[in-house]
C-alpha cells in the first residue's frame, strides 16, 4: 500500500469509528472527529511524543480535546494507537460503567489529560499546562540534561474561540510567549445552530496575532503535508503560542450532512452511515470495522513510546547521579507529595499579635511555607496586595523570566482558574490562585471541573463578607459561600482567627484529592485566646467546641463560622452573665464536619441540643441542616451596602447584644 494510501486508511478508519460509536449510542457529535481526523491523525503519529503503555510518563507531550464533545476523536486515537481502551469501550461510547461518556473525563479513561465539553475550558487548560512545563523545566532542567522538555497541543474549535475564557488564556499565554503551546483550530465554519455566519464572523487570525500568538492557516484540513509543515513551523516559533487554522468541513465524506449544522451533535442516519462509507470507499459491514494496515500503523505508537520513555528514563538516572537532591525534589513534587518539613516555619499566634485580617495571616503562611515547596506557584488576578498573595522573596514571572514564583494571572479570573486546574493536570506543582470571595462566580466553571476532577488546586478568596465595608454590594459577596459550598467535592474553609487560619492552609496543602476554597476577611480579627478555647486543630474536623458551658449540657449552641465566631463567644460571655449555658462552635468547614464520624457530629452538636443560632454573614440557604427545625439562622438575605463596616454589623444585626437577644427569644426568656 502508498503512504498515502495508508494515511487515508488510518484517517478513515478513526472517521467510520466515530460514525459507527454515535450510531451505536444514538446520540453523539460524529461531525467534528470526521472533519479534524486528518489532523489528529497526522498529530498523533508524527508528532505526539507519548507512551501509550504509560499514560503518566511525566515528559510526555500533553494533548487536550478542548472541543470535548468530539470525544469520539479522542476515544479513536488512544484505542489505536494501544492505550488500555479495548474496541468494546468504543462499542460502549456513551453507556453507563463505560469509559467512554459524552465527553472525555480526566481519571477515568487512560490517556485522557483533563475533563473537557464546556468549551473554552480545555483551551484554557493547556496554558496551564504550558506554564507548568515552562516552570518545571526552568526550575530542574540542567545543561545537556532537559527532564522536562514537552509540548502541549489542543485541538479547539469555533465554540472554544468564541468563549470569553479563551480569549483570556490566550491573552496571557501571547503576554508570557509560550512557545511550546500549538493549538489546531478545527475551522469548519459550522456550530450549533448552522452556519458560523450567525454569530462568529470575527478576524481570528488577526486577533490571536494581536495576542502575540504564531498564526499560520491551513486551506485545506485534507492537507496532511501541509498540516505537518505547520506543526513543524509552529514548533520551530519557540517565543510565540502557535495556532494552526485550519479549514476543515464537518462530517467530511457525508453526501447527505457535510458542512451542516445537522451533523454537529446528532448520530448520522443509518442510512447515511451507508452511504458515506460507500462514499469513502469503506466497506459497509462490519461496523467498528478497523483494517490491520491501520491498526499496524497506529500501534507503531507503542514502539517509539517505549523508545521515548526509555530513553528519557536513562537521562533521568544521569540526571538523578548528578544532582540527586533536584531529582528527590522533582520526585516528591511529581508523586504530589509535601517534602518533609514543610511547616517547620509556620507561624504561631497569641492575642498579643492582634488583631489580624485572615488574609494577613495567610499572606505569612504563604511566604512562610514557600521555601520549603519550591513548586507552588500561584498568583492573583491582578489583587495580590488585596489577596496577600505575593511570595516576597521571590520574583515575578514573565515572559523572559520563568525564574520567578509570582505569576501575575492580569484581571482574568475566569482564566486563572482553568489554568491552575492545568497547572495541577500537569502534576508537580502546588497551585493556588487568589481574588475577592465575590468574584468567585466569575471562576465557578473551573472550580467545578477541579472539583469533578479532584485536583488539588488552592483558591484563596479574600473580602469574604459584606464586612469588605465601603466597596458596597457590588464586592460585598452574600450568596457565594453558599453557592462554592453546593459544588460536590469542594472543601470550602472559612477560617476565625489567625490560628485557624494556619491550620486552614494545613488542610489545603495536605488535601491533596480535590481543589479548596479558602474564604478571608479584609477586616481584623481578634486573635482568640487558645489558652482559654479550644485548640484550633479542630479545624481539620471542620467543626469543634470552641467555649462551652462549663461541664454541663448547654441550654444553646451558637454556631459560627469565620469573622462571626469572636461575636458569638462574646454572646457567649453575655449569655453566662445572664445565665444561659451557651456552648461556640466554630464550623470553618461544612464539608470536613459532614466526613467526621456520627460519633463526633453528635458530640459537637449534640441531638438532645435543639435550640440552635447560627450566625454567618451570607445567605441562610443550607444552615437549617445544622440548626434543625427549632433553630435559627442569623444571616444575610439581601444584598449589602456601601458604609464602614462597623455600621454594617449594627445595621445588619451582627453584634453581640443582637445574637444575646435572638438566643433569649429562641430559649422564650
Ligand atoms: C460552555 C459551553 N456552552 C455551550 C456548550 C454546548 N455546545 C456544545 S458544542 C457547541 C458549539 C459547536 O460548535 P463548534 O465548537 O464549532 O463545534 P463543531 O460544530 O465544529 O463540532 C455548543 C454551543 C458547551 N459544550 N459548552
Amino acid at each position: 500500500m502508498t503512504q498515502d494510501g495508508l494515511d487515508q486508511l488510518c484517517i478513515n478508519t478513526i472517521r467510520t469509528l466515530a460514525m459507527d460509536a454515535v450510531q451505536k449510542a444514538n446520540s453523539g457529535h460524529p461531525g467534528m472527529p470526521m472533519g479534524a481526523a486528518p489532523m489528529a491523525y497526522v498529530l498523533w503519529t508524527r508528532f505526539l511524543k507519548h507512551n501509550p503503555a504509560n499514560p503518566h510518563w511525566p515528559d510526555r507531550d500533553r494533548f487536550v480535546l478542548s472541543a470535548g464533545h468530539g470525544s469520539m476523536l479522542l476515544y479513536s486515537l488512544l484505542h489505536l494507537t494501544g492505550y488500555d481502551l479495548p474496541l468494546e469501550e468504543l462499542q460502549n461510547f456513551r453507556q453507563w460503567g463505560s469509559r467512554t461518556p459524552g465527553h472525555p473525563e480526566h481519571g477515568l479513561t487512560p490517556g485522557v489529560e483533563t475533563t473537557t465539553g464546556p468549551l473554552g475550558q480545555g483551551f484554557a487548560n493547556g496554558v496551564g499546562l504550558a506554564i507548568a512545563e515552562r516552570f518545571l523545566a526552568e526550575r530542574f532542567n540542567r545543561p545537556g540534561l532537559a527532564i522536562v522538555d514537552h509540548y502541549t497541543y489542543a485541538i479547539v474549535s469555533d465554540g472554544d474561540l468564541m468563549e470569553g475564557v479563551a480569549s483570556e488564556a490566550a491573552s496571557l499565554a501571547g503576554h508570557l510567549g509560550l512557545g511550546k503551546l500549538i493549538y489546531l483550530y478545527d475551522d469548519n465554519h459550522i456550530s450549533i445552530e448552522g452556519s458560523t455566519d450567525l454569530a462568529f464572523t470575527e478576524d481570528a487570525e488577526h486577533r490571536f496575532e494581536a495576542y502575540g500568538w504564531h498564526v499560520q492557516r491551513v486551506e485545506d484540513g485534507n492537507d496532511l503535508a501541509a498540516i505537518a509543515t505547520a506543526i513543524e513551523a509552529a514548533q520551530a516559533a519557540t517565543e510565540q503560542p502557535s495556532l494552526i487554522m485550519v479549514r476543515t468541513h464537518i462530517a467530511y465524506g457525508s453526501p447527505g450532512k457535510q458542512d451542516t449544522a445537522a451533523a454537529h451533535g446528532a448520530p448520522l442516519g443509518e442510512e447515511e452511515v451507508q452511504r458515506t462509507k460507500e462514499n469513502l470507499g469503506w466497506p459497509t459491514e462490519p461496523p467498528f470495522y478497523i483494517p490491520n494496515e491501520a491498526l499496524t500503523h497506529f500501534r507503531a505508537a507503542a514502539e517509539r513510546g517505549r523508545a521515548w520513555e526509555a530513553a528519557w528514563q536513562a537521562r533521568f538516572e544521569d540526571y538523578a547521579s548528578e544532582y540527586p537532591q533536584l531529582a528527590a525534589e522533582w520526585q516528591t513534587a511529581m508523586n504530589g507529595q509535601l517534602p518533609t518539613g514543610w511547616d517547620a516555619d509556620l507561624p504561631d499566634f497569641v492575642p498579643a499579635d492582634g488583631p489580624l485580617a485572615t488574609r494577613q495571616v495567610s499572606g505569612q503562611v504563604l511566604n512562610a511555607i514557600a521555601p520549603y515547596l519550591p513548586t507552588l506557584l500561584g498568583g492573583s488576578a491582578d489583587l495580590a496586595p488585596s489577596n496577600n498573595t505575593l511570595l516576597k522573596q521571590y520574583g515575578d514571572i514573565s515572559g523572559d523570566d520563568f525564574g520567578g514564583r509570582n505569576l501575575h494571572f492580569g484581571v482574568r479570573e475566569h482564566a486563572m482558574g482553568s489554568i491552575a486546574n492545568g497547572m495541577a493536570l500537569h502534576g508537580g506543582l502546588v497551585p493556588y490562585t487568589g481574588t475577592f470571595l465575590v468574584f468567585s462566580d466569575y471562576m465557578r466553571p473551573p472550580i467545578r471541573l477541579a472539583a469533578l476532577m479532584g485536583l488539588p488546586v488552592i483558591f484563596i478568596f479574600t473580602h469574604d463578607s459584606v464586612w469588605l465595608g465601603e466597596d458596597g454590594p457590588t464586592h460585598q459577596p452574600i450568596e457565594q459561600l453558599a453557592a462554592l459550598r453546593a459544588i460536590p467535592g469542594l472543601i470550602v474553609l472559612r477560617p476565625a482567627d489567625a490560628a485557624e487560619t494556619v491550620e486552614a492552609w494545613r488542610v489545603a496543602l495536605t488535601h491533596r484529592d480535590g481543589p479548596v476554597a479558602l474564604a478571608l476577611t479584609r477586616q481584623k480579627l481578634p486573635v482568640l485566646d487558645r489558652t482559654e478555647l479550644a485548640d484550633a486543630d479542630g479545624v481539620a474536623r471542620g467543626a469543634y467546641v470552641l467555649a462551652d458551658a462549663r461541664d454541663e449540657r448547654p441550654d444553646i449552641i451558637l454556631i459560627a463560622t469565620g469573622s462571626e465566631v469572636h461575636l458569638a463567644l462574646e454572646a457567649h460571655g453575655q449569655l453566662a452573665r445572664q445565665g444561659v449555658k451557651a456552648r461556640v462552635v466554630s464550623m470553618p468547614s461544612w464539608e470536613l464536619f459532614d466526613q467526621q464520624p456520627q460519633t463526633y457530629q453528635d458530640q459537637v452538636l449534640p441531638p438532645t441540643v435543639t435550640a440552635r443560632l447560627a450566625i454567618e454573614a451570607g445567605v441562610p440557604q443550607g444552615w437549617h441542616r445544622y440548626v434543625g427545625p427549632a433553630g435559627e439562622v442569623i444571616g444575610l438575605d439581601r444584598f449589602g451596602a456601601s458604609a464602614p463596616y462597623k455600621t454594617l454589623m449594627e445595621r445588619f444585626g451582627f453584634t453581640a447584644e443582637s445574637i444575646v437577644s435572638r438566643a433569649l427569644a429562641l430559649l422564650g426568656r
